[in-house]
């Protein structure tokens, strides 16, 4: 049996329309999914909605619905939008889903038996927009949440607690012992940090609204949203019943979230799974936020940015692409419609859609678009290029499955950049006037399995791009069919096949920014 791979996204929350930040962690999570299947792996991928809770009950009410029918009016706005940004997840797990209450309810009972659950009472402050317990002195000015900059509200009630501070010893181990457990790097240092000052006990239930899960034992209290949240990557692969999927599946690979939510995932689920007697997830990895003129993103603010909208006016790929270019996958950047415009109009018109529209007609050209025989011998440049293709895979290879996505496509970049490059250098207009056939051919064909390549290296990011491309070299297949072991040695295209004539991938874009048009 193959391999698997495990990689997940938050679930968000149903209150609003998805943004732009919601589409980030979303797509990086499509990237990783789909270069773990050209490398041939049983991949499971995994989104949804966070359903219960204080937030959503209050967004419900203003609203005049019960919770669940104003989720249900939200939940097909999230699946829109993953079908138009050509996300390929495998389930779309809801936390009202009757299997993840009892999955749920079942870990609650777990970490109870083993001692870990008690009852108590909690006496401090609540962010309900970030659905978080603060102490006094996390506050800002005594009475705004540190993470959002909202008023907190007072918070008196009884309470089951997770003990907490047991695991804090038990967590510093994790760390040390598995230093890719958290990503990036500064992000770990953080974390170990934020442990190391010392973990109070949690309180993961709640009396004072009844939107949630009941605690099985005491149909009072509902069970915490984050930690009925965190369950569900349980819950889609089988717990507690469906031993062997879980058993195939669990521990998942990679969960990829913001920075905001990187302490649920990095502190407190791995605590609560250590309690509940299961493995802990082998990858934590939290990117920056998107802001807008140095803002987060939040709606709130009134400053989001609609991904329907950017993908209508841009194209899908051109934002799937600038995602990962613009800002380095891990830290905080800026969105603007300039830089967007820039880097479709320089990188993708310019580097990659011309590489192809050249190589494509100088074929036409030269060799009738018949892929010629590489007769001549390669030179320093012609070794040079199946190196580099060959090593650019490999470095892929380390890179996405880690949630590299930004270095993963600078190695992408720059093979782009060496094509363009051999292409000037082996200069296949001189070498026609020159009558070097043989020279010609080696060069023609170097330039067409340079594509092949690019097809494959860029599919996880530009999957609809990549079909086109796979079109216009006539690769016979679907660029979601392609396999890292047709890539294991340069010459993979054969010759005698014919290629398009030409074809534009990626067009210009006029654009103004100052009347956005
Ligand atoms: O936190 N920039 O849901 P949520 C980048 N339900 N990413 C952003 C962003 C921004 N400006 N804004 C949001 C929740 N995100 C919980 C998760 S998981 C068991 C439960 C992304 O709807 C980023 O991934 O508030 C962030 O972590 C997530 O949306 C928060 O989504």
């Amino acid at each position: 049996m193959s391999e698997k791979f495990y990689v997940t996204t938050p679930i968000y929350y149903v209150n609003d329309k998805p943004h732009l930040g919601h589409a980030y962690t979303t797509t990086a999570a499509d990237v990783v999914a789909r270069f773990n299947r050209f490398l041939g792996r049983d991949v499971f991928f995994l989104t949804g909605t966070d359903e219960h809770g204080q937030k959503i009950q209050q967004a419900a009410e203003k609203m005049g619905m019960s919770p669940k029918e104003f989720v249900d009016r939200l939940v097909p706005v999230f699946k829109k939008l993953w079908e138009v940004l050509n996300i390929s997840y495998d389930h779309f797990i809801r936390t009202t889903d009757p299997e993840h209450v009892k999955a749920v309810q079942h870990i609650f009972m777990k970490c109870y038996e083993n001692g870990d659950i008690y009852l108590g009472e909690y006496e401090g402050w609540y962010c309900i927009p970030c659905e978080t317990y603060y102490t006094e002195k996390d506050l800002i000015d005594g009475k705004l949440c540190p993470a959002c900059k909202r008023e907190v509200t007072r918070v008196k009630e009884e309470s089951y607690f997770f003990r907490l501070s047991k695991y804090q010893d038990k967590l510093l181990e994790l760390y040390e012992k598995n230093p890719d457990f958290i990503g990036p790097e500064f992000r770990r240092n953080e974390v170990i940090n934020f442990v190391k000052q010392g973990l109070k006990d949690l309180s993961i239930s709640r009396t004072s609204f009844s939107w949630g899960i009941p605690v099985p034992i005491n149909e009072k209290h509902v069970i915490y949203v984050w930690f009925d949240a965190l369950t569900n990557y349980l819950t889609a692969v089988g717990y507690p019943d469906d031993t062997e999927r879980l058993n195939r599946y669990w521990p998942a690979d990679l969960h990829l979230v913001g920075k905001d939510i990187l302490r649920f995932h990095a502190v407190y689920w791995p605590a609560f799974l250590m309690s509940a007697g299961l493995p802990v997830p082998k990858r934590v990895f939290a990117h920056g936020w998107w802001t807008v003129e140095g803002e987060k993103m939040s709606k709130s603010k009134g400053n989001v940015v609609d991904p329907f909208e950017v993908v209508e006016k841009f194209g899908v790929d051109q934002v799937r692409f600038f995602l990962f270019r613009e800002v380095s996958f891990g830290l905080d950047g800026d969105f603007s419609y300039e830089k967007l415009v820039a880097r479709i109009n320089g990188e993708l018109a310019n580097d990659l859609g011309n590489l192809f529209n050249r190589t494509l007609s100088m074929l036409k050209k030269y060799r009738k678009s018949v892929v010629p025989e590489p007769k001549g011998e390669f030179d320093e440049l012609d070794k040079k290029i199946a190196n580099k293709a060959l090593a650019t895979l490999k470095a892929l290879k380390e890179l996405i499955p880690r949630a590299e996505l930004s270095k993963a496509l600078d190695e992408i970049w720059q093979f782009v950049g060496f094509v363009n490059y051999y292409i000037d250098r082996r200069a296949p207009w001189s070498l026609k006037k020159e009558g070097k056939d043989a020279e010609l051919d080696t060069v023609l064909y170097n330039m067409v399995e340079a594509l092949r390549f690019i097809t494959a290296f860029l599919y996880p990011y530009m999957p609809a791009s990549a079909e086109k491309m796979v079109q216009l070299l006539k690769l016979d297949t679907k660029a979601q069919e392609l396999r890292a072991e047709q890539f294991e040695s340069w010459g993979g295209i054969e010759p005698g096949r014919e290629v398009e004539k030409g074809g534009i991938l990626f067009p210009r874009i006029e654009f103004n920014p100052e009347t956005g048009e």
